[in-house]
């Protein structure tokens, strides 16, 4: 039996940074068509500002070995939407998640296949349980970077078509200086 090397890393909590893991940047541009206001999406797209990034160390997909990311969520709005991670259920839907707040505040969206959401708060320090086939989106509702752990299996794989498509049924907005999670009017 080959063994594989345990590891032990730190992450940096202030940045997020995990080191020797893959870096992924995600821009407003790779994020068309997700948010509702048009104008204002159109009207940020000239700075396409980064809205994350993603640590990730990964293992190949194998069936009970593990994978962990951190998320650097950027702050900001498009209209009335704080920024969010485009959302997506996994490739193999019976694959669940475990989340862990590090720095700063947000939230995560859920949602079954049949559409009913849920919002559950993030700060440092919350432990969000991400069951079998829900779909789940994260929201920075803070004025700084929203980072948090994810750790899941290494063979559940990412879809995010229905997401794409339809969004959630939920938005989460400012309005009159409060956060609000209220009904997707485009759904
Ligand atoms: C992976 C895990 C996270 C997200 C990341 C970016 O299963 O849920 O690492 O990949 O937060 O979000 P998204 O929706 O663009 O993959
Ligand atoms: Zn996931």
């Amino acid at each position: 039996m080959e063994y594989k090397k345990p590891l032990g890393v730190d992450i940096d909590l202030e940045t997020g940074v995990i080191p020797g893991a893959q870096k992924l940047v995600r821009r407003l541009s790779s994020l068309k068509g997700y948010f509702l206001d048009e104008k204002a999406y159109n009207e940020l797209l000239r700075e396409d500002p980064v809205v994350y990034e993603v640590y990730a160390i990964e293992q190949e997909e194998n069936d009970g070995d593990l994978n962990f990311a951190t998320t650097v969520l950027y702050p900001g709005k498009v209209g009335k939407e704080f920024f969010f991670t485009k959302g997506h259920s996994h490739a193999k839907a019976d694959r669940a998640e475990i989340y862990y707040g590090i720095r700063g505040k947000g939230g995560m969206l859920l949602q079954t296949p049949e559409g009913k959401a849920e919002w559950i708060p993030m700060g440092p320090g919350t432990v969000v349980y991400v069951p079998p086939y829900w779909a789940h989106r994260t929201v920075n509702t803070g004025n700084e970077p929203f980072i948090f752990l994810a750790v899941y299996p290494a063979d559940a794989g990412h879809d995010y078509g229905s997401i794409a498509e339809k969004g959630f049924s939920k938005i989460v907005i400012e309005e009159n200086g409060e956060v609000k999670v209220v009904n997707n009017p485009r759904w």
